[in-house]
């Protein structure tokens, strides 16, 4: 299974030390493409863009997200990048999971709650969550989508 993970990068790296967390995870289930989102040599700053520029990353990302077979975000640290990926994800009709922490004290997006119907078989699915459980919840929702492919 090719996994497409979201987090924030230019948006902030607040929440860093859980994407590693969740990266982990992750690569139990199948190979993640975007690894580098949990690097903590990729800064906000953007001073690793290195020679292949935005329109490298945009357009090598667009062409992983084409080839992933799920996606999956962390979407409580707003993130530009993150929401245009999730966006492109839907077009594209892939398998979308969403993990968000209530306790972060915002309120999250109306365009990426309300994209998740509320149907266990809906292709976009949120879940809230708390730091602690991050593990279980994606062995949840894994264990739940193999079972139905
Ligand atoms: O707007 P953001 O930067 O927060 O968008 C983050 C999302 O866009 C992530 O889920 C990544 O998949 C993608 N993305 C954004 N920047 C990069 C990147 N840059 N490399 C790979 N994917 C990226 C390298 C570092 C950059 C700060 C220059």
């Amino acid at each position: 299974m090719r996994i497409y993970f979201c987090g924030s990068i230019r948006g902030g790296r607040q929440d860093i030390v859980l994407y590693q967390r969740i990266v982990h995870k992750l690569q139990s289930y199948g190979q993640v493409l975007t690894e580098h989102v949990s690097r903590s040599d990729i800064s906000e700053m953007g001073e690793n863009a290195g020679v292949q520029g935005d329109k490298g990353i945009h357009d090598r990302d667009v062409q992983w997200l084409t080839t992933s077979d799920i996606v999956v975000a962390e979407v409580t640290q707003p993130s530009l990048g993150v929401g245009y990926e999730l966006g492109r994800a839907v077009a594209m009709n892939k398998r979308i999971l969403c993990l968000f922490r209530p306790s972060c004290g915002r309120v999250l997006s109306a365009m990426i709650r309300g994209a998740d119907d509320g149907s266990p078989n809906s292709c976009f699915q949120l879940r809230d969550y708390q730091e602690d459980e991050v593990e279980r919840v994606l062995d949840d929702f894994f264990s739940d989508s193999c079972s139905k492919t």
